[in-house]
């Protein structure tokens, strides 16, 4: 039985034991994931610092440059994950081809898909920003190609994020509810803080970039002129860092909206490393996502890097929105 406080990986074997002949293969690459999210957090948690280090001459002793961020994070987890044994292939946001599996090590049966360091652009100022993963399987005894990566977000057999926040904290679904942890630094373990977290069904907050307005589609400036309707109390809440916006929601309840607009009509966020899994947390915890007309995670991806409309969060929030969408040809 979970119990607050129980670690990520008790919690993980306990899951394990529920699953009839296990091997423990996902339990395996799932804990390498959880050892990158920790150095990345360590990373992540220092990013101020470089500049004083770099001011004292630090970085340039050993003829080291210094990495940007996200860069960082993506390495990280492909050194990380590769040596496992676990994955066919991997993808990342911050790359344009698969990431093959170097061949010394031996190759497994699962995909990984992530999003390094989202919201990269707000480390300069401090602001939260996240890792995204998504985790498939892959069925096939060939090498891992493309092809093998375009599977609709129904098939995931896991979802997550990690949040370097205030705290740092570990998100993540295998589709029997989503789970929250919390890093603890002094013990080095990502504790059980959020079990089985439920999205409100009503919420009262909506997260957009609102600058954006103008170009919206006639259903999507409808809907947000609604919500600031003042005997309905919204509160308009947007961090411009996925992970940050769509985490306080999921707690909280409320309505996150990047939508395929005039100037970029195939929508701004990523399918595969940030719709489709923030989708499987989100209806894991209750909640919705969708294109607006069209649920996210039943769209099979045609490439790697495909945008997308993002409308996600609580499930009357969305359905509201769904029905008063426009899209270009105006449905
Ligand atoms: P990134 O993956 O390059 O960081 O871009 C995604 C980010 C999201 O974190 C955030 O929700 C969105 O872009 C913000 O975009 P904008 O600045 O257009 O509002
Ligand atoms: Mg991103």
């Amino acid at each position: 039985m979970a119990t607050i406080g129980m670690t990520l990986t008790q919690f993980l074997l306990e899951e394990q034991r529920c699953v009839p002949h296990s091997k423990g293969s996902f339990t395996s690459l799932f804990t390498d994931l959880v050892v990158a999210a920790k150095i990345i957090s360590r990373e992540v948690n220092k990013a101020g610092l470089i500049d004083i280090l770099g001011a004292a001459g630090f970085d340039n002793v050993q003829g080291e440059e210094v990495q940007k961020l996200d860069i960082l994070a993506n390495d990280t987890i492909v050194k990380t994950m590769e040596q496992g044994g676990h994955l066919a292939a991997m993808a990342s946001e911050e790359v344009e081809d698969i990431i093959p599996i170097n061949k010394r090590y031996p190759r497994g049966k699962y995909l990984l898909l992530f999003d390094p360091l989202d919201g990269s652009s707000n480390i300069d100022v401090n602001i939260s920003v996240g890792t995204i993963f998504s985790i498939l399987k892959c069925d096939t005894d060939h090498e891992a190609t493309v092809e093998d990566f375009l599977q609709a977000g129904v098939s995931q057999v896991c979802a997550g994020y990690v949040l370097y926040g205030s705290s740092t904290m570990f998100v993540y679904s295998t589709g029997h509810g989503t789970h929250g942890f919390t890093l603890d630094p002094s013990v080095g373990e990502f504790l059980l803080s959020h079990e089985n977290i439920k999205i409100p069904d009503d919420g009262q907050i909506y997260s957009a970039n609102e600058a954006n307005a103008e170009e919206w589609y006639p259903g999507t400036q409808k809907y947000v002129k609604g919500l600031k309707d003042r005997s309905r109390a919204y509160k308009g809440r947007y961090v411009g860092s996925l992970v940050s916006d769509f985490h306080r929601n999921l707690l909280r309840g409320g309505i996150f909206l990047y939508p395929a607009d005039r100037k970029t009509p195939a929508g701004k966020l990523r399918l595969l490393y940030e719709a489709n899994p923030l989708s499987m947390l989100v209806e894991q915890a209750g909640g919705a996502a969708s294109t607006g007309t069209e649920r996210i995670m039943e769209i099979t991806p045609t490439s790697l890097h495909q945008r997308t409309s993002l409308v996600i969060g609580s499930k009357n929030d969305v359905e509201e929105a769904e029905s008063m969408w426009t899209d270009a040809e105006g449905k």
